[in-house]
Formats: structure tokens, sequence, C-alpha cells
């Protein structure tokens, strides 16, 4: 039987190997091209084309290439029971800490100011409210956002995230269900969108959103582009509403070269870079999971199909 990693995106021959290295005597294959799709028991997948997967008769399970398994749900020819495995890896969760301290810090320092005031060669000091009185928000606690908040609790933060189910929670305020969002944004004056794009989350960073957080808050997007209404997002920074926003992901990407996002003064843009997955660390924790389901065990990160994360 063999395993067959399937993207159009990643760099193939790096995963052959470091799936080959991890995965001793195994028969990997890349693409669907030439082979049997009776012969395959594992996929490792990228945003596979739809279809594909259901061609693969005897699947016990698709590894997706990513935290993220939207690009996996959203094919519709996708078989009902087969189990799909989100990626956990400590050096994807790693890299997502650095960014979203780097880029929360950033805010908090009024480092867009101060780069608009270089342009104009303005030498002149911004107030900035001790880190106590700053008041982040996180949308998402999972993995990469509990990973984020340990992080930022260190600097002292005023720390909330919003989740959808309750529970309790040490390091601030813990907001839950979509009764707990206005609440949660109100008090939120940098907010950092770290959840899975799902049919309840899907544009969930809106103009309602925009108004209920307080004026001049920041928004930092690092979880999926559809989770953004651009145009409410523009409306929000043109109206001063917002003061700025950092984006990682977006609806359209690579993000076009027209884009209004590119030029915009109060807009950061970095090119889906939170967090890369490295071949050798990713295929050791796919590996890993292939032999506990090999010896009928959990895998980790298998993902919950109704509730889409
Ligand atoms: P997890 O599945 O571990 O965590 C998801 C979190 O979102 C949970 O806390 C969950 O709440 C919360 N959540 C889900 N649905 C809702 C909802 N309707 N309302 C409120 N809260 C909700 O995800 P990860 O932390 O592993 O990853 C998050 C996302 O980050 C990925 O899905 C991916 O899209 C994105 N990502 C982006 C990368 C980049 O480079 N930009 C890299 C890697 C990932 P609860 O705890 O109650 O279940
Ligand atoms: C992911 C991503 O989901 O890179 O891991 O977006």
């Amino acid at each position: 039987m063999a395993i067959l990693f399937l993207s159009e995106t990643d760099p193939v021959d790096e995963w052959a190997a470091a799936l080959a290295r991890a995965l001793p005597g195994e028969d990997v294959r890349t693409g669907p091209a030439g082979i049997d799709g009776a012969s395959v028991e594992f996929a490792v997948a990228w945003r596979p084309p739809a279809g594909a997967l259901a061609a693969l008769p005897n699947l016990r399970a698709v590894f997706s290439l990513g935290a993220g398994v939207d690009h996996v749900l959203g094919d519709p020819g996708l078989p009902a029971n087969l189990p799909v495995v989100r990626l956990i890896d400590p050096d994807l969760t790693r890299q997502m800490t650095e960014w979203v301290v780097m880029n929360v810090l950033r805010h908090h320092r009024a480092m867009p100011d101060y780069a608009a005031q270089q342009a104009e060669g303005l030498w002149r000091e911004i107030a900035v409210p001790p880190a106590r009185e700053r008041r982040v928000g996180i949308m998402g606690l999972g993995v990469l956002g509990g990973a984020a908040a340990t992080a930022l609790v260190s600097f002292g933060f005023a720390l909330a995230a919003w989740v959808r189910s309750r529970r309790p929670w040490p390091l601030g305020e813990l907001f839950a269900g979509q009764e707990g969002l206005g609440p949660f944004l109100a008090r939120t004056d940098i907010l950092v969108c770290l959840l899975p794009l799902t049919a309840e989350t899907r544009g969930v960073l809106d103009g309602w959103a925009f108004a209920a957080l307080p004026p001049g808050a920041a928004v930092i997007n690092t979880a999926r582009g559809g989770h953004l209404v651009e145009a409410d997002l523009i409306a929000a920074l043109e109206s001063g509403k917002l003061s700025a926003a950092t984006l990682d992901v977006f609806a359209d990407e690579p993000l076009p070269p027209p884009h209004p996002f590119w030029r915009h003064p109060r807009i950061t843009v970095t090119p889906h870079v939170a967090a890369v997955t490295r071949p050798e660390c990713a295929a050791r924790e796919i590996a890993a999971n292939i032999r506990r389901c090999r010896a009928g065990g959990p895998m980790r990160g298998t993902v919950d199909r109704r509730r889409g994360y």
C-alpha cells in the first residue's frame, strides 16, 4: 500500500524525501498521475483537487499539510467517513507564536505610526500605554491561539480570548459563543484572529465586529482570508474607527497586484508566511500518526467534521 502526496504548491521532492526518511521502507508516491487509486492507504494533501480523494477507495485517512483543514473539507466529494487529520507540529506552533508576538508588539508600540512618521522625516514621540493596560483579544484558543496567548501573557498584556466552548482559563478573560462576541470585542484594543475557517466563522471580521471594537483598535488576521470582509476593513480604516491592520491571509492568494491592500497606508501585508510547514518537521508528525492509526489508536489532530475543525 502507498502513501500519496498531493499538492501543487509545495516542494514535491523535498516532501517525498522527508516522508521517505520519516517512514523508511514505505511506498511514497507524488501526484495522482499513473497511480492505482486502490493502492493508496494514506494521503498527505494541500488543496487536493475536488474528487481526488474520492478516487482512492482504500484510503484510511487524509493528513493536511497545514493546521487548517478548510482546503480538504471544502471538497464536496470528500468520502463521508474519511478521517481528516490536521497538522499539529511544534515547529508550526513556534513560528505562529513568533509572528503573533511580533505583530502584537508592533501595534502596541505604534510601529505603523512611526513608519508613517519616518516617511515624513518626523521625530515625535507617540504615547504608548503600559502593557497591562493594552487589551489584547485572541479569537480562537486552540493549538496556535493558546500558544500565542501563553507567550503574550509574559509581556503583561490584559488578555482575553473568544472560543466556542466555555471553560476555565487562567491567563485572562474567556468569552464564548455568539453572545460572548460583542463583549469580547468591546474590551479589545488589538484583535488577533486565529480561528479555523468554518461555516460559523466565515466573515466574522466584518463591519459589525469592527463597530464593536473600541475606537483606534488594530486588527491582525493570520487565520484565513475568508474570515475577513475586505470592504468592511477598508471602510473601518478610512473612517478612523480602526487604526491599522496586519494581514497574512487573503480570500485570493497570492494577493493580486491591483488589490487595494497592497498600497493601503494602514495595512501591513505578509504573504501567508506566519507559520510555514517545514517538510522535515511535519513528516515526523504525520509518520507518528500513521503508526498510531495502524496500531488501532486515535490519531492526533483528527478533526470533528461536523464542527469543521
Ligand atoms: P484549533 O482547531 O486548535 O483551534 C481552534 C480554536 O478556534 C478553538 O479554540 C475553538 O474553540 C475556536 N473556534 C472554532 N470555531 C469557533 C466559533 N464558531 N466561535 C468561537 N471560537 C471558535 O486550530 P489551530 O490553533 O491549530 O489553527 C487555527 C487556524 O490557524 C487554522 O485553522 C488555520 O486556518 C490558521 N493557520 C494559519 C497559518 C498561517 O501561516 N497564516 C498557519 C497555520 C494555521 P474551542 O476551543 O471552544 O473549540
Ligand atoms: C496552515 C497554513 O493551515 O499554513 O497550516 O495556513
